[in-house]
């Protein structure tokens, strides 16, 4: 029998989950709307599932900081968009070079390389017009230091460095401590910067809370993913399974082996948790997330 308090927050991660899908369909052009092409594959690289873990992130943080409801919906659809740029781009040939996306064929194989580009460059700039929108935030200081830390999150100081970091790494030795630099860029910082939205309207405590959670949280999704690699097959992951031991990517597993690798996850998920002890039921949806990401499938 599943645990009511799980049961509660399943309830809880799909309304959200709807929700996002909703406003996702909003701000995405539509397919009528010239070039209807390029709409198409925005549309079909963005509402095509996905666990949308960085949107309930930057929910769960606005619940835990009183973040108001438009500014929480505008980070978490921001996140998302830049996620599934992201997405495209890694799957193209000149990058991971990966057929399968989200159980569907990758952009680039539904499309072709020069749209998959064009989408990733269009969600992308889509994402700065959401959280750019006139009077979102009721303070403009406010609205420009979210701006700050989503631009710095997808740079080359943040994702896009990570990402030419792990390009670069293919074949290599990587210690622990070059793993974990190159992963706190790739996947860390979007996953940092959706959390750190959501707690737009925090205290500085509150906010250094959310920092140290999403720090180790975000690793931990990134050590999963490692485990899952090796351990899920393709159908489930809806993406090819073994695909960084075929391209001789050092990951957690290959560094650590599987059992310390799985061990980094639960003292990652503790020191999250352990972030937020300070705070009772506010920081419940936080706390609730971090297990969803430890115990994840897919
Ligand atoms: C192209 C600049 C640029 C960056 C790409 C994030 C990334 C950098 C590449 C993705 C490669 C990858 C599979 C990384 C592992 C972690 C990760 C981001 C997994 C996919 O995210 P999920 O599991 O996907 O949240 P869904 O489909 O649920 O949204």
């Amino acid at each position: 029998m599943i645990d009511s308090n799980v049961a509660d927050f399943l309830i809880w991660a799909k309304q959200k989950q709807t929700r996002i899908a909703d406003i996702l369909n909003e701000a995405l052009p539509a397919t009528s709307i010239a070039p209807q092409t390029l709409h198409e594959a925005m549309r079909y690289s963005t509402l095509n599932g996905g666990k949308r873990v960085r949107a309930l992130l930057s929910f769960a943080a606005a619940e835990f900081c009183h973040t108001p409801d438009t500014v929480a919906e505008a980070a978490a659809c921001a996140v998302e968009l830049i996620h599934a740029y992201s997405l495209v781009h890694d799957d193209m040939p000149c990058m991971d070079d990966d057929d399968l996306r989200r159980g569907k064929p990758s952009c680039h194989k539904q499309y072709d390389d020069a749209t998959a580009l064009l989408v990733g460059d269009a969600l992308q700039s889509l994402a700065f017009e959401v959280l750019s929108t006139p009077q979102l935030c009721s303070n403009a200081n406010q609205q420009v230091r979210m701006l700050n830390i989503l631009a710095k999150a997808v740079g080359s100081s943040g994702m896009a460095g990570g990402q030419a970091i792990d390009l670069s790494s293919v074949g290599a030795k990587l210690s622990q401590t070059e793993l974990e630099t190159m992963h706190q860029l790739k996947t860390g910082a979007l996953i940092q910067a959706a959390a750190l939205l959501g707690a737009a309207s925090g205290s500085q405590q509150q906010i250094y809370a959310v920092h140290i959670y999403a720090q180790n949280i975000g690793l931990a999704f990134q050590v999963i993913d490692d485990i899952l690699d090796v351990e899920a097959d393709t159908g489930t992951l809806g993406k090819t399974a073994g695909k960084d031991a075929d391209n001789e990517k050092p990951t957690y597993v290959s560094v650590l082996g599987l059992e310390l690798a799985k061990k980094l996850a639960d003292e990652l998920y503790e020191a999250a948790i352990h972030a937020l002890a300070p705070y009772g039921e506010e920081a419940r949806r936080l706390r609730e997330l971090a297990g969803f990401i430890l115990q994840r499938s897919f």
